[in-house]
């Protein structure tokens, strides 16, 4: 392997200092990725990604394909304008090695055309350098094909990896006629440990919604290593951006209106879009954006979004009369019934804030939002074209406050009444003895048989259970009344003691960890997807505060000769637990019911062993996405959709975090 150049005359002070700066990022990953499980190795592929899509976005390229390949390396391309090659006039050195030898550095700094590039991710490409085995760089500029390769290596002298240096300094290939860069890189496993491997599902998703926020640009995605040949090769391009986005999530409901209601415009450096379509449905869904990031959380843009939106429609429901000069204001949420909407917006240096980084924080956001959003809703409702859907928008929201109106009496009487502690617990939840909050736990298992193997094999001391018979309703469809009525989540309101809505209170959380126990199959996945759903809708900072879990029971039994008996929570483990080994039978579990009380304990329940899964607010913001889609009156696109996702407990599908109780 070729070594470093030394004591020839570009190398200086400044650049070994370089160099060890990315030497520092293998010590410390998760300084800059945040973490080093799946979720930071895929960061490494949306740093290189966003850089693609930023040369789109400075109008240079029309297209971006990611690859992911058989020996486990990704690669990006752009058919931009090529990474620039010449040399930089005080450091000597090619921009191309620049960027993926200093840490910060990149197009992107003090670069007008780069200013609303990703702020999230953007730990720059001389991060995913760093932490990858190799990468390379191919530019295809001026006629010229240029390559550059850099490798993570070994020094024997000083005993110690040195992280990113140049094997082949940039060389020229040969001529061509093809503009764009291309960048591959193998993420190093010896710092993913935890999986090193892209998920096809999580990466095709993040390219469908890039897709559709950037208007116009083809995204293809390739992936190698997939059998299905549906799989190996999608492409994503939508004409019509963020209005096809509302369109493909409303796509199983009822819509009010063909044409999404679209907003464009650009305030004081804040470049703005809305979409929105109405359904017949009774939920709103508010997905949001800042540069291309979601921001489950919200923030500033959603705030100005949401007073526009309630400005525009009062006012115009006085013109038309609707409203008389005696009527109250009707209320925001009367005009987000049955709204899907996105709200993309971009933001010179945003501040994501909150638990998960998930909230906009810039306050000359709101305003600029505010004033695009209410003269475009304006235009939109004046024009006379568009009248009778205005109206109906109206008469829908009318409705809603009155029935706000009527839900809230009930509701006020029922608290009266202090039912919502009575009725339906009698005889379902296990209270645990225990009367620390912070040590207690609430298990939610599906079905009586296994509610009762939880209730003999727990330890009472601190956990409690509370059986689910069949399924919640799914809060979808329903309002907040209805969903009130329901038993199944009476009795998880109840049993958590923390009230939910407006009313909610975290302060009063009878048990800090609150655990989902459901079946790994297509009904368990189904009910875990609603249970999940209605915490994202109704108790949102349960969520934002990590206090729900899914339980991992195993999904093989291994026994040996001698009565040896081990467990396996994937296909993987299971692997690694029969490697070499003869005489062995394997029991798979199809459900929690098979197991006894003493297994449940041991495997699922027991903090010592158990795997937990902390659901993050992206994790439940996703099942809310796919309920969102799911939850039409179309049935068939909805079981398929379900089957196709339901294997939980395979590797490659569901992806909160698995953990072991230790790192928590
Ligand atoms: F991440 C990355 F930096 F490695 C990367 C950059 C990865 C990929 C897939 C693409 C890119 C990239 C960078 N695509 N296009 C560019 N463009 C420039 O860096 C560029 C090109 C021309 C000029 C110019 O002024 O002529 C300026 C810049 C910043």
């Amino acid at each position: 392997m070729s070594q470093v150049k030394t004591a020839d005359s570009s190398y200086n002070a400044g650049k070994l200092q370089v160099l060890e700066g990315l030497d520092a990022v293998r010590m410390r990953p998760g300084m800059y990725i945040g973490t080093t499980s799946v979720r930071g190795l895929h960061h490494l592929l949306w740093e290189i990604v966003d850089n693609a899509i930023d040369e789109a976005l400075g109008g240079h390229a029309t297209e971006v394909a990611v690859t992911l390949h058989k020996d486990g390396s990704a690669s990006v391309w752009d058919n931009g304008r090529g990474v620039p090659v010449d040399e930089h006039p005080q450091l000597h050195v090619s921009g191309v090695e620049l960027i993926y030898t200093r840490l910060h550095a990149g197009g992107k700094f003090g670069n007008e055309n780069y200013a609303y590039s990703g702020g999230l991710h953007g730990v720059g490409a001389s991060v995913v350098n760093a932490l990858s085995k190799w990468l390379t760089v191919d530019s295809f500029r001026d006629w010229t094909h240029y390559q550059m390769r850099f490798e993570t290596v070994w020094d024997e002298k000083e005993k110690k990896f040195h992280a990113g240096r140049v094997v082949n300094g940039l060389e020229k290939i040969g001529n061509t006629r093809k503009r764009g860069t291309l960048v591959r890189f193998l993420p190093d496993d010896t710092i993913f440990t935890e999986d090193s491997r892209f998920n096809s599902e999580t990466v095709s998703r993040r390219l469908r919604e890039l897709a559709y926020l950037n208007k116009g640009l083809k995204i293809v995605f390739h992936d190698e290593r997939a059998k299905d040949a549906e799989k190996q090769h999608m492409e994503f391009c939508y004409a019509g951006g963020i209005g096809d986005y509302v369109k493909f999530l409303n796509a199983n409901k009822t819509s009010l209106h063909d044409a999404p209601i679209m907003i464009e415009g650009k305030k004081d450096d804040v470049i703005c879009s809305v979409s929105m379509q109405y359904t017949d449905g009774y939920t709103e869904s508010v997905f949001s954006y800042v540069n291309n990031i979601p921001t489950g959380e919200g923030g500033t843009h959603e705030m100005g979004f949401r007073t526009a939106m309630t400005k525009a429609f009062n006012d115009y429901a006085r013109k038309i009369g609707a409203l008389k000069e005696k009527d109250a204001n009707l209320a925001g949420e009367d005009f987000r019934e049955g709204l899907t909407a996105v709200v993309t917006v971009m933001v010179k240096n945003p501040q994501f804030e909150g638990q998960t980084k998930g909230k906009l924080g810039n306050s000359e956001v709101k305003p600029a939002v505010e004033n695009v959003v209410a003269l475009g809703l304006t235009e939109f409702l004046e024009d006379l074209k568009n009248g009778e859907l205005a109206q109906r928008i109206v008469e829908k929201a009318i409705k809603s406050a009155k029935v706000r109106e009527a839900a809230r009496k009930a509701r006020d009487v029922a608290r009266q009444r202090n039912s919502l502690e009575a009725a339906p617990l009698v005889g379902k939840l296990s209270a645990c003895t225990g009367r620390k909050a912070v040590e207690n736990e609430l298990f939610i298992v599906e079905g009586d048989s296994a509610g009762g193997s939880a209730k003999q094999g727990r330890d009472r001391r601190f956990q409690a259970i509370l059986p689910l018979r069949g399924k919640p309703l799914n809060a979808e469809k329903k309002r907040l009344d209805q969903v009130l009525a329901n038993d199944e989540f009476r009795s998880i309101i109840t049993a958590l003691g923390t009230n939910i809505d407006e009313d909610f209170d975290l302060s009063s959380l009878k048990y800090h960890k609150v655990i989902i126990l459901s079946d790994a199959d297509q009904d368990g996945a189904h009910i875990r997807a609603i249970l999940l759903t209605f915490f994202y809708r109704y108790m949102r900072e349960l969520v934002a505060q990590g206090h729900v879990y899914i339980g991992m029971p195993p999904l093989y039994l291994v026994k040996r000769p001698g009565g040896i008996q081990e467990y396996a929570y994937d296909d993987k483990e299971l692997k690694k637990l029969t490697a070499g080994k003869k005489n062995y039978t394997i029991q798979r579990y199809k459900g929690l019911g098979e197991m006894n009380p003493e297994q449940l304990w041991e495997t699922t329940m027991d903090p010592a062993n158990r795997k937990l899964m902390r659901v993050t607010l992206e994790d439940a913001a996703r099942e809310d996405e796919i309920i969102t889609i799911l939850m039409g009156d179309k049935v068939d696109p909805r079981r398929e959709y379900i089957i196709s996702h339901a294997e939980f407990n395979k590797e490659d599908s569901f992806e909160a975090h698995a953990m072991t109780e230790k790192e928590n």
